[in-house]
């Protein structure tokens, strides 16, 4: 008679990972903005692959991030209004204007900071840091 420590220990670590004591930061209040930069400065490199971003609200979402050389960045429209996306400083794309659920992926080739901005909405800015 064998019991199966194996499947008691599958056992636990989904019954710990179950449990959602995982708290997720919270979003609101503006004394968590530095904090909010500074998490998105530091998205996860990981190799290649796409970091999106949402269009939601009027506001690029996350504002600022991080890439490598190589990886993509996507825009996805989650808005019920149209927007673009345009660089103004440290590289050269321009989108079309497109509306809801339309994307437009730009891929980073050189290390350096990228502006940019939907025409359509003044104050609509985002930054792309390339490393
Ligand atoms: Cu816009």
């Amino acid at each position: 008679m064998r019991r199966s420590p194996l499947l008691l220990t599958a056992a636990l670590a989904l019954a710990v990972a179950g449990c959602g004591s995982d708290s997720s930061p919270s979003s609101s209040g503006a004394a968590t903005t530095a904090a909010a930069a500074a998490a998105a400065a530091d998205t996860p490199a990981g190799s290649g692959g796409t970091v999106t971003v949402e269009m939601k609200n009027i506001q690029y979402s996350p504002k600022d991030v991080s890439v490598n050389v190589g990886q993509t960045v996507k825009w996805v429209d989650l808005d019920s209004v149209e927007h673009d996306v345009v660089a103004d400083k440290g590289a050269d794309f321009k989108s079309d204007v497109f509306g809801r659920d339309g994307t437009f992926e730009w891929t980073a080739t050189k290390p350096g900071k990228v502006e940019y901005e939907c025409t359509l909405h003044p104050g609509m800015i985002g930054t792309i840091t390339v490393r």
